[in-house]
């Protein structure tokens, strides 16, 4: 039924897809706007940095095995089985709005060179409604083709993760939002090839809210986690031994409570399903749960500014050093970090700074200071935003031996504060 398969948008998703289309034996082209992407892939380079497990050496092969290539042009669509669109689908909390370039773009092109008889899947994450209102209407006009009947269309939302590209590809479960029964069936039968999981077929909307949900429902969590830490904080007691006796409990998963919420998936998805709903309902939780993770960063000021004024160091004379700058420990990747605001906050100190991450090499231009030692021996004020291991691996006796002040602020659990103390230290921690 399928020999041909096109994906668009050659990025996190749609690398390890074609990949593993590829891998099963499909033929596979890659469609990617940017020239230098398309010229990696056929050069059998992974554009993907960061650790991912087989990916580099699977796509060298299959590239090499002249089952997958890249290309800028729309125009390979027209002899595809199926086509999967997976481009970025970002959201402007501004304008409170979908910024959907990117797909109308991809989905025109496509539209413009679909065959009769063709299977379009959207694997990006969109707002409920994006199907009926953005996608079908387009294909339809571009190609002249009924959806349903002349071509097949369906949504099945990715559910990857950095480090776990493929293994998420093969192992989750998927939720199959097909336009009608026919293209359940078809998306199914194609989706069975890669993955080992289960697929659950269902309607475009349905799956378009389960994406958007899966991801709210998580944030929603975390800002649980974080307001009980607030509660803590007040009380003068630990969250942590709170969380852990809580999660004793049967049915209990309290998540952890930090120094705020980033990456490419939990920042926006509450919002692509506010936007999704419109004015049909007000989702008061979903919002109330990105205000108190987006204020989490300013929570982490709070505790700098008490933290260097329980020393008696002006703020505009300090030395603050930002520990962690990927918005996920172990990664190199800083979309939406909470790092971004408080080194803000910090600027707006007047206190001179230092950047250290061992992963990130790129931060608005920025200076990432890489010798831990050099950053340690300089700093009246460390602060732990993301818990990279080699945080976690610093030894309290070592930290005052090198360390010019006294003052730690731990945004992730990363320290005990008794040992803390013990040495000396002015130890601020959110929700300790
Ligand atoms: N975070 C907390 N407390 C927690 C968990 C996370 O503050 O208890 C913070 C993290 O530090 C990070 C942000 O939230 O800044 C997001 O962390 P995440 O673990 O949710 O990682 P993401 O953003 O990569 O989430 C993705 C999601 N997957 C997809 O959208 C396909 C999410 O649904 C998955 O649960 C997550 O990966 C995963 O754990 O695999």
């Amino acid at each position: 039924m399928f020999k041909n398969i096109v994906v668009v948008g050659m990025g996190y998703v749609g690398i390890p897809v074609a990949v593993e289309f590829a891998r099963v034996g499909f033929d596979v082209i890659g469609i990617n706007r940017s020239r230098p992407k398309v010229d990696m892939i056929n050069n059998a380079e992974c554009p993907i940095k960061g650790n991912e497990p087989e990916l580099p050496e699977l796509l060298t092969k299959v590239v090499k095995e002249g089952k997958l290539k890249a290309t800028q042009e729309f125009s390979v669509c027209k002899d595809a089985d199926a086509i999967l669109i997976a481009v970025q689908t970002p959201f402007n909390v501004e304008e409170m709005k979908p910024k959907y370039e990117s797909l109308e773009s991809a989905v025109r092109d496509v539209g413009r060179n679909l065959s009769n008889g063709t299977l379009v899947i959207i694997e990006s994450t969109i707002a409920p409604t994006t199907m009926e209102k953005v996608v079908k209407p387009i294909l339809e006009k571009e190609s002249g083709l009924k959806a349903g009947e002349e071509f097949y269309l369906g949504n099945c939302p990715e559910r990857v993760t950095p480090g776990k590209l493929l293994k998420n590809i093969r192992e989750l479960n998927r939720a199959v939002g097909g336009i009608n029964e026919q293209t359940r069936e078809r998306m199914i039968e194609l989706y069975k090839h890669i993955v080992k999981a289960e697929l659950y077929p269902t309607n475009c909307l349905t799956a378009e809210v389960v994406k958007t949900a899966e991801n709210a429902y998580r944030d929603v969590q975390i800002a649980f986690a974080n307001e009980i830490a607030m509660i803590c904080s007040k009380f003068g007691i630990d969250v942590f031994e709170v969380r852990e006796l809580v999660n004793k409990c049967p049915y209990r998963d309290m998540h952890l409570p930090g120094a705020g919420v980033g990456g490419h998936c939990l920042p926006k998805d509450s919002w692509l399903l506010t936007y999704g709903i419109g004015d049909k309902y007000d989702p008061k939780m979903l919002k109330l749960g990105r205000e108190i993770n987006d204020n989490m960063p300013f929570q982490m000021l709070e505790l700098i500014e008490a933290g260097l004024t329980e020393v008696g160091i002006d703020k505009d004379k300090s030395t603050v050093s930002i520990m962690g700058l990927a918005y996920l420990e172990e990664s190199d990747d800083i979309r939406n970090s909470p790092a971004f605001s408080i080194l803000d906050g910090v600027k707006k100190m007047g206190a001179r700074y230092y950047l250290h991450d061992p992963f990130v090499e790129e931060f608005n231009g920025e200076e990432i200071t890489k010798d831990i030692d050099e950053v340690i021996k300089n700093s009246d004020c460390i602060v732990i935003v993301t818990a990279h291991d080699v945080y976690r691996q610093m030894k309290i006796g070592e930290l005052k031996e090198k360390m010019k002040g006294n003052v730690i602020i731990d945004g992730r659990n990363v320290f005990n504060k008794t040992e803390c103390k013990e040495n000396g230290f002015i130890y601020r921690g959110i929700g300790k």
